[in-house]
């Protein structure tokens, strides 16, 4: 029996009908006849049909509303990311930017809004500030006092003599009562824990005398550096206060942002050297101009963690 039509369960019904006054005249009951020939077709349909393939998955066609949707989306990711990686300057420009700019997200001390009211921008970024008056005349003259005693030949990294620095200078114990105003206000105005700040420095220029351009604080893989950081970490915050008032030279240049800062008694300028990882900010790199009148300078900075081995804090001094 052909199956092929599709319809076997008819062939097969019409085959039965036919063969029917033959099955009735051979004694077989015709209703049976029947019903077995239709069950045979279905049964024989359901074997011989090949199944349906799976259905492919629907394609959800978008409707417009909803293409326009995801146009939206896409372009505002987009101006995101664009915003993102333009947040600096164009690449173009970017080699002849300070490095503070192009890492503007990098992280530095921070002065308290409460004290930056008092404070004149030298520059916003890097910032520089200035803090006119930020000793009296005598808390200068105090420490230009106690200082002119001890002075010895400046060093850098600490101890070496270098051609680069050709002041004189001493550190001072914090101890020492002409020390206390400067560190309180050192302390309020950075909000530094006293372990973090450095024992005062303080300079003595003659003429001629400078210090050539420098960042306060060693480069991280500097091998010359290592001990320095071994303590307390980086440097993050100079506050350098000048000491007494000098007509003429011996200014103190920040090349990388086109500043130049005349001393002034008891005038403080504050800048963040490095960033809060100790990576040095190197558009902060600056120098004392070479002196013509005498020129006296204090500097306190504060590291990037407390003193615990008492190798920048308490320094006997000429106590
Ligand atoms: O004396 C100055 O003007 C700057 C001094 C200085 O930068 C330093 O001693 O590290």
């Amino acid at each position: 029996m052909m199956m092929l039509s599709g319809q076997p369960s008819a062939l097969l019904l019409a085959a039965a009908l036919l063969l029917l006054p033959a099955a009735v005249s051979a004694g077989l009951d015709p209703i049976r006849l029947i019903f077995v020939a239709f069950i045979l077709g279905t049964g024989a349909l359901s074997l011989r049909r090949p199944r349906p393939a799976a259905p492919a998955p629907r394609q959800v066609r978008p409707s417009r509303a909803a293409v326009i949707e995801d146009l939206r989306h896409a372009a505002a990711a987009s101006a995101q990311a664009t915003k993102l990686s333009f947040d600096g300057p164009p690449a173009s420009a970017r080699t002849e930017r300070p490095a503070s700019t192009l890492l503007k997200r990098r992280r530095r001390w921070e002065i308290s809004a409460d004290h930056l009211g008092r404070l004149t921008v030298l520059s916003h970024s890097p910032p520089l500030h200035a803090c006119g008056g930020f000793l009296r005349p005598e808390e200068c003259a105090q420490l230009i006092g106690t200082a002119a005693r001890v002075l010895v030949r400046s060093t850098v990294y600490g101890h070496a003599l270098d051609a680069s620095r050709t002041s004189r200078s001493c550190l001072l114990a914090r101890t020492r009562p002409e020390c206390r105003a400067a560190l309180e206000k050192v302390l309020a105005l950075s909000g530094a824990l006293p372990e973090q700040v450095e024992d005062p420095q303080v300079t003595c220029y003659t003429r001629g005398q400078r210090y050539e351009p420098h960042c306060d604080g060693p480069e991280l893989h500097d091998p010359q550096g290592q001990s320095f950081l071994q303590c307390g970490g980086q440097r993050l915050l100079t506050v350098l206060i000048y000491l007494n008032a000098v007509p003429r030279g011996g200014r103190t240049r920040f090349s990388q942002l086109g500043v130049e800062v005349a001393p002034e008694q008891g005038k403080a300028i504050v800048f963040a050297p490095a960033f809060l990882d100790g990576e040095i900010d190197a558009a902060l790199v600056h120098e004392a101009l070479p002196a013509e009148d005498e020129k006296w300078v204090c500097q306190f900075w504060i590291r990037q963690r407390p003193d615990t081995t008492g190798v920048f804090m308490h320094n006997p001094d000429a106590q």
